[in-house]
């Protein structure tokens, strides 16, 4: 399949009258931001800015572990959007619950447009325009074609926000979807300021050494049956290696890279309880979207996906993998 990635689409065009024409925006993505929501969300902050627009990233959850080096933090507000909001542009978010309940309430009741940028497969099309490319590996390239859309020259906060949404969510150029124009994206934010060392730097450093131990942890724990790999993490296990649920962060991509490795599950207790989160990888020839279809929360890429599972973590283990084999034997896993 040849990816083909529009440099201008008329869904962008469309987003940019509405940014031509709004005064104060709302910046919104997914909880628990990874590089990409984050990075994607900052840039186009900048970027809205220098269109001498009010802009700003309303989000409360904490910045992750290592993306601190992201310019311009100070964008992130911890709180609602106010009453003033005239436009909210959703960014890297597939549905609404992503966003949170609490912060899409808010944004229902502002009555205002809500514009979406996005690049997830499951994305449902919520919001009064929504603009999403899977083809394209980040949300990232998309933030860019909307910038380039509006004709706002892109500066060095910007590039650098922005590669990392690119670096982070194509594993630095190594998923199938990375694109030529993944790469020339690329290109031209370094051309435009982006530090790709600085990104890779972060990229490569995004774990601490305590999470290195969870995941020994969870490694030694590790099942594989028919190229089906999958480990667990309890509530026990962050108390003894002093950990959070940021630090699994990754672990089920190490261990898809295993070679005799197709599908790789990470099931995980919540350290204040509940539901049971999965994170689900393949390699190529797989689509686990069904998969995580079938659980009530699921959504992502094909070949990156998560979902919730009722506790107890066993029972969930069960039931999830039990899902996954019968879907995977009848054919509706397969990507064609
Ligand atoms: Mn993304």
């Amino acid at each position: 399949m040849i990816a083909s990635v529009p440099l201008s689409h008329p869904l962008l065009e469309q987003i940019g009258q509405y940014i031509r024409r709004a005064r104060r925006i709302a910046i919104v993505t997914h909880e628990r931001p990874d590089a990409d929501a984050l990075g994607s969300s900052l840039g186009l902050a900048h970027a809205l800015r220098r269109l001498g627009k009010e802009a700003a990233v309303f989000l409360f959850d904490p910045v992750p572990f290592g993306l601190d080096f992201l310019p311009g933090l100070d964008l992130v507000v911890a709180d609602l959007p106010g009453p003033e909001t005239d436009l909210v542009i959703a960014v890297d978010a597939g549905e609404p619950a992503q966003i949170g309940a609490r912060m899409y309430d808010a944004i229902l009741r502002l009555g205002v447009p809500l514009v979406v940028v996005d690049h997830h497969e499951s994305n449902t099309g919520y919001g009064s325009v929504s603009a999403v490319f899977p083809q394209v590996a980040s949300t990232a390239e998309v933030v860019l074609m909307l910038i380039q859309t509006l004709g706002i020259p892109v500066d060095r906060m910007v590039a650098t926000c922005l590669l990392a949404g690119v670096v982070f969510d194509t594993r630095a150029f190594a998923i199938p979807d990375t694109s030529p124009e993944t790469l020339r994206s690329a290109a031209r934010l370094m051309e435009s300021g982006g530090s790709l060392y600085e990104v890779m730097m972060a990229y490569r450093g995004q774990h601490p050494l305590r999470a290195l131990r969870l995941w020994g942890e969870a490694l030694t724990r590790m099942e594989l049956r028919d190229g089906v790999a999958w480990t667990s993490i309890s509530r026990e296990m962050y108390r003894a290696t002093g950990t959070a649920m940021e630090d699994t962060e990754g672990l089920a991509n190490f261990i898809l890279d295993a070679a005799d490795v197709r599908i790789s599950l990470v099931f995980r207790e919540r350290p204040e309880g509940g539901m049971i989160r999965v994170s689900a990888r393949s390699k190529p020839g797989f689509n686990l979207v069904p998969l995580a279809r079938s659980f009530p929360t699921g959504g992502g890429h094909k070949m990156a996906v998560g979902f919730e599972v009722d506790p107890p973590l066993e029972d969930a283990i069960r039931s999830a993998i039990a899902r996954l084999e019968e879907l995977r034997r009848s054919g509706k896993l397969d990507d064609r």
